[in-house]
């Protein structure tokens, strides 16, 4: 004896999952093809669920420039160190280029010729001036200035004063 199964087409009928993203009926039942993003329901196949990036492997499910991966319904974001700020295309972070900002705001006032640097930015200076590259945020320092601190100190230690006036240097 041959039994006909009588196939509802789900897919046809609109009786499918409203998280299926593109249905596909089989004999009996239906399941699902899912968007980019998104991977099929492993229990009950007949609807699409996100794919939490975040919990893969950074450089494989989430990009490698990924500073912290955040969990977004159909796709991710990320969050960035600072000096770094989220790319406009892709979910990954990227060096801000702060001499493209304005002097006072983006970088610092002092700082003469700024020089972009991932991270932050360093500065060449003027005659006159030492540059001060040691931080992730550069800066030109008057010497005049630092001479005058040295010899403010020099004064103010006794020590330094004595052997100072046994070279004769004040
Ligand atoms: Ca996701
Ligand atoms: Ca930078």
């Amino acid at each position: 004896m041959h039994i006909e199964f009588l196939d509802i087409n789900e897919c046809e009928d609109n009786t499918h999952h409203e998280d299926c993203n593109s249905c596909v009926n089989t004999k009996g039942s239906y399941t699902c093809r899912c968007r980019y993003g998104y991977e099929l329901d492993p229990i009950t196949k007949q609807r699409c669920i996100d794919i939490d990036e975040c919990k893969g492997t950074k450089g494989t499910h989430y990009h490698r420039d990924c500073h912290k991966c955040i969990n977004t319904i159909g796709s991710y974001t990320c969050k960035c160190d600072e000096y770094y700020e989220l790319d406009t295309n892709e979910p990954k972070c990227i060096d801000v280029n702060e001499c493209n900002g304005e002097r006072g705001v983006d970088f610092n006032e002092d700082c003469h010729h700024c020089q972009n640097t991932s991270p932050g930015y360093r500065c060449r200076c003027n005659a006159g001036y030492d540059e001060d590259n040691t931080h992730t945020e550069g800066n030109c320092i008057d010497i005049y200035t630092y001479t005058e601190l040295v010899y403010k100190m020099m004064v103010l230690s006794p020590s330094l004063v004595k052997m100072s006036q046994a070279y004769d240097i004040i």
